[in-house]
């Protein structure tokens, strides 16, 4: 009998082929191994050892294997995942802005809103306003009318009341200074024109008659009486004329409305008077 020990013994013997064949042939009793050989249970229990080794590492890999595909699959969910939120954080945002943009719109109307009913109330206050305003000329000019009829009545005898000034007209002639001196004898002065409605006014009195105005100082400058500028100016036409022999102003019967004239101080003329009253 042959011993597993031996084994390498009896193959390293076969020389050729012719020795392999003839070994191979050889009855399988001739290798049976002694079942009760010590050394053949260890090796039986070594290969089990590794066959379950095997089994075993067969068995990790297999669970390593489905681990990582479980793992890929969760890392494609995942990014599939993380796909879907960015879609819907995408879309977020973009209703986000939208409702950011309406929200801006509804201030927009509300502002525009609130400022139609602002300018409503505004529109509401200046009509009333404006009514009031109405009322409160046409009381006005009532209170005027009883004012300047009041003011007639106490008009004393040869005076006329126009916009809170008496005028007189003299019935005689004199020269400008002389006119002037009745005037002022009577607490008046010689006319003052302020304004279209007075020279209109003046054109009741039919006559050619000093008024309060002289270029005496300065040629050429014509000022009032009371030292003020010459604003209004109803001059005749082609007046002032007279230059240095021209320094007093008159009106003359010209077309109502333009009918002042220069004329010489000296000569005599009627002349009318104007005295202020409290209005
Ligand atoms: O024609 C205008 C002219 O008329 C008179 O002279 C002819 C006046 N003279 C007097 O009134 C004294 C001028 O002043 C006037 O320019
Ligand atoms: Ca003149």
């Amino acid at each position: 009998m042959v011993s597993l020990e031996d084994e390498p013994e009896i193959y390293e013997n076969f020389e050729d082929v012719s020795d392999r064949k003839a070994a191979s042939r050889r009855s399988v009793e001739d290798f049976k191994v002694p079942a009760a050989a010590p050394g053949m249970k260890m090796n039986r229990l070594v290969v089990v050892s590794l066959g379950l080794l095997c089994i075993l590492q067969a068995a990790l890999i297999i669970y390593l294997i489905s681990q990582q595909n479980s793992l890929t699959e969760e890392r494609d969910q995942m990014k599939r995942n993380n796909l879907d939120l960015k879609a819907s954080g995408k879309n977020l945002t973009e209703e986000r802005d939208d409702l950011k943009r309406t929200v801006k719109d509804f201030d927009l109307e509300a502002q525009l809103k609130m400022t139609v009913s602002q300018q409503n109330s505004l529109t509401e206050e200046r009509d009333k306003l404006k009514r009031i305003n109405l009322e409160m000329v046409a009381t006005n000019k009532n209170l005027a009318k009883e004012r300047d009829d009041l003011k007639k009545s106490v008009t004393p005898l040869g005076w006329k009341y126009f916009s809170s000034s008496l005028y007189t007209i003299s019935s005689i002639r004199k020269n400008w200074q002389e006119s002037r001196d009745d005037c002022l004898q009577k607490g008046a002065d010689l006319v003052i024109v302020n304004s279209r409605e007075e020279e209109n006014f003046l054109s009741q009195f039919h006559e050619t008659m000093w008024i309060g105005l002289t270029d005496l100082e300065t040629e050429g400058t014509w000022k009032w009486v009371d030292g003020t500028p010459m604003t209004e100016r109803y001059w005749g036409p082609g007046e002032p004329n007279g230059r240095t022999s021209e320094n007093c102003g008159d009106i003359k019967q010209y077309d109502v409305g333009k009918r002042w004239n220069d004329a010489n101080c000296n000569i005599k003329v009627c002349w009318t008077c104007e005295k202020k009253v409290s209005p």
